[in-house]
């Protein structure tokens, strides 16, 4: 089953040069592929619909002050099962929590700053992606 996912490294992944280590995974299953990548400081506008969900939640403005904090890489990556397998190879959200071997397991301890965003279903990679590759089809 071919999906596509949209995957954000966050600002702490960029500025810590964690970027190549995590593309190397992501690139590393087999037949997966990047089709689209941009380095991009995001906005609030583009982060409020991504994280429309969350809005009124606790940790939502520090949320979107770390998103905005630095530039970001969105990609979109393409291959087999890949929405439930990026989540997989990202681990859970807390990244004590996240199992060694996993990226936020390997390289987080902070909730907010867990170096990953994946989409959970084909519903939201479907919304994501538009969010952020507008232009794509
Ligand atoms: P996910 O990224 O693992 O899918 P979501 O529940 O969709 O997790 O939360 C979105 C993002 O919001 C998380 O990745 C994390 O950066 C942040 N976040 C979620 N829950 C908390 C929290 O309880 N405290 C601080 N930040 C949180």
């Amino acid at each position: 089953m071919t999906q596509r996912t949209l995957v954000l490294l966050k600002p702490d992944a960029v500025r810590r040069g964690l970027v190549g280590e995590i593309i190397g995974r992501i690139e590393a299953k087999a037949g997966w592929s990047i089709t689209a990548l941009e380095l991009r400081t995001l906005d609030r506008d583009t982060l409020a619909d991504h994280y429309a969900e969350h809005e009124g939640r606790p940790f939502y403005a520090p949320l979107m002050d770390f998103m905005v904090s630095g530039p970001s890489v969105a990609m979109i990556v393409e291959g087999e099962r890949v929405i439930e397998g990026v989540r997989a190879l990202s681990g859970p959200t807390d990244p004590i929590a996240a199992a060694p071997g996993s990226i936020r397991g390997d390289f987080g301890t902070i909730v907010r700053e867990n170096l990953i965003h994946a989409s959970d279903s084909e519903a939201s990679a479907e919304r994501e992606m538009k969010i952020f590759f507008p232009g794509l089809s």
